[in-house]
């Protein structure tokens, strides 16, 4: 039986909009009207923030506050590898989607060597360099730091020297550069990227099953096709964003996009997935409890993690 392990982390500082780093204990919360006691059935552990940079200027116009992002994926890194290590499985919550970087590099530390893909679903490609980014919010750009990715071609910015050492340093954390290939990603519900991203997505023919398609095919053959895309892989890394999430399912995430999937689409993607023996981390960020209403995002969070869960410890 799998042994779960729970990493919390509060992160602030890779959004443009406040309040992510309330998402863990909003999904706490939202775990006592579901009467669970998944809190009490998991260990977990809680990766010291950086948040405390949101109070001071920052001059990174184009990579805002990146030696607290710095400073977090090595954190997150450390902790996703030692548990990795004990033959436990990493579930991390964040905070915004900027520790995606972390958790990626924490699987490598663990597993230098392995074919490892990657399942991204979200609203968005999270795929800017400093080079590219229109806001210089970090938690658009986990892909490109695990893909070494600066996509010059699509300059618009220019970043100074600063920035760009630290740039260096977080898409080196770890010791391996790149992470992860282009061939080993497939994104799930993209549908709000910039021309800089579309750029990179069509040249290197990155494979996304927008929510149309999901509409179309049904969520369970797009998690096969998924997963028969990434037979090569050794291990897969799912990343749940929950602006994949139509806005009607409820308005708790910084980065709300229209026509998104369903909560039960959702689900039955999650556990579908979940079902494969390679996964071998799960990841869900982006709930903002102060943009929300009642709690609602952080319940179907929650459902989420519940039902992957419970998938996890049936895979003997
Ligand atoms: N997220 N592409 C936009 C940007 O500012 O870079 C939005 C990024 C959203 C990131 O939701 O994790
Ligand atoms: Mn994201
Ligand atoms: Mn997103
Ligand atoms: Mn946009």
């Amino acid at each position: 039986m799998h042994k779960l392990k729970l990493i919390e982390v509060r992160s602030e500082i890779g959004a443009g909009t406040r309040g992510a780093s309330l998402g863990p204990d909003a999904i706490r919360i939202a775990s006592l009207d579901f009467s669970s006691r998944f809190f009490k059935r998991y260990p977990c552990v809680s990766i010291p923030d950086e948040n405390h940079l949101l109070f001071e200027s920052s001059g990174d116009r184009y990579a805002k506050r990146i030696s607290g992002i710095l400073t977090m994926t090595e954190r997150i890194g450390e902790e996703v590898c030692r548990t990795l290590e004990k033959g436990e499985f990493p579930i991390i919550v964040g905070g915004d989607h900027s520790i995606a970087a972390g958790t990626v590099a924490g699987i490598r530390m663990a597993f230098p060597k392995i074919r490892l893909g990657v399942i991204w679903i979200d609203a968005h490609a999270d795929i800017h360099s400093p080079y590219t980014t229109p806001s210089g919010n970090m938690h658009g750009m986990p892909n490109a730091i695990s893909l070494d990715e600066d996509n010059l071609e699509s300059t618009l910015n220019a970043p100074d020297q600063e920035t760009l050492n630290f740039w260096y340093q977080l898409k080196n954390v770890g010791g391996i550069c790149p992470k992860i290939t282009y061939e080993n990603i497939v994104m799930i519900g993209v549908r709000d990227t910039e021309p800089a991203e579309d750029h990179l997505l069509e040249k290197r023919g990155i494979r996304n099953f927008s929510a149309k398609e999901i509409r179309r095919a049904g969520v369970e053959k797009v998690a096969v096709e998924t997963l028969k895309y990434l037979d090569d892989c050794d291990l897969i890394h799912v990343s749940f964003d929950v602006d994949v999430l139509d806005p009607s399912v409820s308005r708790g995430t910084g980065t709300p996009v229209p026509n998104g999937i369903t909560i039960k689409e959702a689900r039955t993607l999650v556990i579908r997935l979940m079902q494969s023996k390679k996964i071998g981390t799960f990841e869900l960020v982006e709930v903002n409890p102060t943009l929300d209403r009642e709690n609602l995002m952080a319940e179907q969070a929650f459902d989420i993690l519940l039902r992957a869960s419970n998938q996890l410890t049936h895979n003997i």
